[in-house]
């Protein structure tokens, strides 16, 4: 398998802490999407990473749905349940930290792509207002508990996804301080930072 992606994407950090903690081997193929020479649409119409390229040339995205498959390839570390209303507030975990994601990525496209005279400062209100939004619930939600899902549950989908948003919010947006806002987004955070495949896989500009 060869996954296509960037070490500063959060959704590509996503699938490749799956694909460390499932103990899978692929090849990592960096791919500039922003680069006009970029040759992403060949694998992905839509232009983006993460894509995933199988044996047979046949190709996945988006990350949700690679994430979803390679937990299929290995029973070790399942990070899905198999099925029922856990399985759906797995999957509601990650839309929310992806969702956090695409809000705060709007953002910073806005403010790194548009001529400043173009920027809506309406735009990024909104956008910032779903960011904070995301977090106050994944705090809430979280509550005391060890991991994402409570009480009888262990690492999941959840954690790894909730682990991505934080740790990209920290890289490019440092001036959130969701960890003094959120103390116990940061307790999970830092116990999920001490796992080999979030240590492996931290967002960097090398
Ligand atoms: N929902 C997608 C989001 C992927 C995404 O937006 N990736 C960014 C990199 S962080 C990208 O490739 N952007 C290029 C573009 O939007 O044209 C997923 O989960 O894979």
């Amino acid at each position: 398998m060869k996954l296509i992606g960037s070490v500063t994407s959060p959704y590509v950090r996503k699938v490749r802490v799956v694909m460390a903690e499932k103990k899978l081997d692929f090849e990592f193929v960096q791919e500039n999407v922003w680069a006009p020479e970029t040759i992403i649409q060949q694998t992905n119409p839509l232009g983006k990473v993460p894509c995933l390229v199988m044996e047979d040339g046949s190709t996945l995205y988006d990350s949700r749905v690679i994430a979803e498959y390679i937990d299929t390839l290995t029973p070790v570390c399942k990070l899905l349940p198999p099925n029922g209303r856990d399985r759906a507030e797995v999957k509601t975990w990650e839309a929310l930290a992806d969702g956090v994601l695409d809000a705060a990525i709007l953002v910073r496209l806005e403010k790194t792509l548009r001529p400043s005279e173009q920027q809506s400062p309406e735009w990024i209100a909104r956008q910032w207002s779903k960011v904070h939004a995301g977090l106050r619930v994944m705090s809430e939600d979280l509550g005391d508990g060890p991991f994402c899902m409570g009480k009888g549950h262990q690492y999941t989908l959840a954690d790894v996804a909730v682990g991505c948003a934080l740790g990209w919010l920290a890289f490019r947006f440092p001036e959130i301080d969701w960890r003094g806002d959120y103390p116990n987004l940061a307790r999970l955070f830092d116990k999920l930072s001490e796992r080999a495949s979030f240590r492996d896989t931290v967002p960097s500009l090398a």
